[in-house]
């Protein structure tokens, strides 16, 4: 799934703002996981939007988290469906790659 996003570095000439497709960011998380809040905070500070599944009282969509990534820790982030993998994945990404150009449409991820 492709989210329509305002994408707020692109302007044009005529400082109009450019509608650009941004990749989803999802992220699996329990209430009381502190790498969770990590990883949301790393996420909020780079202004990057992103959608929250708790699996704290949700079997299904914990499966589903189990399924997609093959773990059964907490976090596990996606970037278009691709699995990037915990925290600290995403921790060392930002370090190597600029997170908000990655999700920009034509942004690529090479693992
Ligand atoms: N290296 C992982 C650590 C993840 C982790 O330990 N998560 C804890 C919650 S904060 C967890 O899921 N514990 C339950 C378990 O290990 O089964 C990351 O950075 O995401």
């Amino acid at each position: 799934m492709t989210v329509k996003a305002l994408c707020p570095i692109l302007l044009n000439s005529l400082s109009n703002i450019v509608i650009c497709e941004m990749k989803t960011v999802e992220i699996y998380t329990r209430w009381w996981c502190g790498y969770c809040r990590m990883a949301r905070s790393l996420l909020d500070k780079q202004g990057i939007v992103f959608e929250e599944i708790d699996v704290t009282f949700d079997r299904e969509k914990e499966a589903e988290m189990i399924n997609r990534s093959g773990r059964r820790t907490v976090p596990q982030i996606f970037i278009q469906d691709e699995a990037i993998g915990g925290y600290t994945e995403l921790a060392q990404l930002s370090v190597t790659t600029n997170l908000r150009d990655l999700i920009a449409s034509g942004g690529e991820h090479h693992s």
